[in-house]
């Protein structure tokens, strides 16, 4: 069906939010593929950017779809604490 391949391509260009999370407690190679892999499991999510040196992690996600709150719990459930 390639007309519902478009539209949902579509569809995740669309709704899109981005936003920058302070998260302590990762200290290597290990600590980001743990935090990527849980963030970018949730449903929505499809971008998931990790950086070390600034205890930044960027997620690009479908609000309808997950939710900050959602996101912030996978992070935390591995073990890191986000910052507000
Ligand atoms: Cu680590």
């Amino acid at each position: 069906m390639p007309d519902d391949g478009i539209f949902q391509i579509k569809e995740s260009l669309m709704a899109k939010e981005t936003q920058n999370l302070n998260v302590q407690g990762m200290s290597c190679q290990h600590c980001v593929h743990a935090v990527k892999s849980s963030v970018s499991a949730l449903a929505g999510v499809d971008i998931v950017d990790v950086s070390l040196e600034k205890n930044l992690v960027t997620v690009g996600f479908d609000p309808s779809k997950t939710s900050l709150q959602s996101i912030r719990s996978a992070i935390e459930d591995e073990g890191y604490s986000v910052v507000q």
